[in-house]
């Protein structure tokens, strides 16, 4: 084999496995939670997920709900701290990831990252009633999107 034609495959190689290497951001997708139920009290977002998962790294989550009026209730978004304030709906420890004004026009974007332990989201209105009795809870271990040719 000639050299620049090694030179050239080499080359050639070198610039596949870049992209094979690249994060594939393109395929990352924008979903909606709760699809178009958006976020509101009385759905479960649990099942939701789970028929709806997985979801990647790098995937974006949109949570969309009005802000406050006189005829829709107010809601947000939390970030529970571990698997035990997400089950009993304990917003102690809680971030704050979206308050009751940031879910409108286009909504409130979430980006997932590769991490260990699972996301639990959750509603944070009413010191935890709608995370407990409306269901507005879910979590998500994204998972990385592999696409071997
Ligand atoms: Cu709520």
């Amino acid at each position: 084999m000639g050299f620049f034609l090694r030179l050239a495959s080499c080359l050639l190689l070198a610039i596949f496995m870049a992209l094979a290497a690249s994060p594939a951001t393109s395929d990352a997708a924008k979903i909606i939670v709760g699809g178009p139920q958006r976020w509101h009290f009385g759905f479960n977002y649990s099942e939701w997920a789970c028929k709806n998962g997985p979801f990647y790294i790098n995937d974006t989550l949109v949570f969309m709900y009005d802000p406050p009026s006189n005829t829709t209730f107010p809601h947000s978004v939390y970030m529970m701290k571990d698997l035990k304030s997400y089950r009993t709906c304990n917003l102690k420890k809680a971030k704050l990831v979206g308050g009751v004004a940031d879910g409108g026009r286009g909504g409130l974007e979430f980006v997932l990252k590769k991490r260990k332990k699972p996301y639990f989201f959750a509603c944070g209105e009413r010191a935890g009633f709608h995370c407990s009795q409306g269901m507005m809870k879910f979590a998500v271990l994204p998972v990385p999107r592999v696409c071997l040719g």
